[in-house]
């Protein structure tokens, strides 16, 4: 299960980069992760044009840490403009914060992730303390799904013996930041998010193809898939 992360570089050209990768992987991976450089650099209005109709997931990775009044004035732009899932940081709590956001993502049908651990190291510094209420919080505003490192397996295997069935796991950190394709899902995410060894490849669909293939190998070795 492949999520694309399209963060273009600084001299890209930011339209067009996006719509060839999307157009070139929509049909081979299970959704499409949008950011920040793209996002300030062509707005939700063109980025909408180029993924309507898009059924796969569509998440806007704000990684919002605002209070409710404002998270939720983004998430429904967010929803204006076709994007179906939204990612939140989980340190901001619940009161006035994600309490509003979870509700208005409810009633949008925006997804809501929360992230609960990251890929970098200084994640250790300090989010990493609260993993665990951070899983539980994201199981009390019914979120829909949790970020959590590839980088580091440990934290999801005990994300996903928290979280048991009722979370999706969503894990970044394959290829450039040192995990290999296949290895988040056999710690018990259900998706990997993959950037830039796919995206930045001068063959975009064969290098989405290898990954595929890598996954697909160790999943089979450690779940027992096909
Ligand atoms: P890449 O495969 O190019 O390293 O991209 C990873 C993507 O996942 C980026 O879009 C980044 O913003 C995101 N990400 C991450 O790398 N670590 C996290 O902990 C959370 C993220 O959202």
């Amino acid at each position: 299960m492949l999520i694309v992360a399209l963060d273009p570089p600084s001299n890209a050209d930011v339209l067009s980069w996006v719509e060839e990768r999307f157009k070139t992987l929509k049909q081979y991976v299970q959704g499409f992760k949008i950011g920040l450089p793209a996002i300030i650099e062509i707005g939700l209005g063109p980025l909408a044009r180029i993924f309507r109709g898009y059924s796969g997931l569509l998440i806007a990775d704000l990684k919002l840490a605002d209070i409710g009044d404002v998270m939720s004035i983004v998430a429904e732009r967010l929803a204006m403009h076709g994007f179906n899932a939204v990612i939140a940081h989980a340190f901001i709590g619940y009161e006035q914060a994600l309490d509003k956001l979870s509700a208005v993502c409810r009633e949008k049908g925006l997804k809501l992730i929360l992230v609960v651990s990251m890929s970098h190291k200084g994640s250790r510094e300090f989010i990493d303390r609260h993993v665990k209420e951070f899983v539980e919080l994201a199981k009390s505003v019914d979120a829909w799904g949790v970020v959590a490192p590839a980088t580091r397996p440990e934290i999801i295997r005990f994300v996903r013996e928290l979280a048991g069935k009722e979370l999706r796991i969503l894990s970044p950190g394959i290829g450039v930041q040192g995990a290999e394709p296949g290895t988040a899902i056999c710690s018990g995410a259900d998706y990997e998010i993959v950037g830039r060894v796919i995206t930045y490849s001068s063959n975009v669909l064969e290098s989405a193809f290898k990954v595929l293939e890598e996954q697909r190998k160790r999943a089979t070795q450690c779940l027992g898939l096909r």
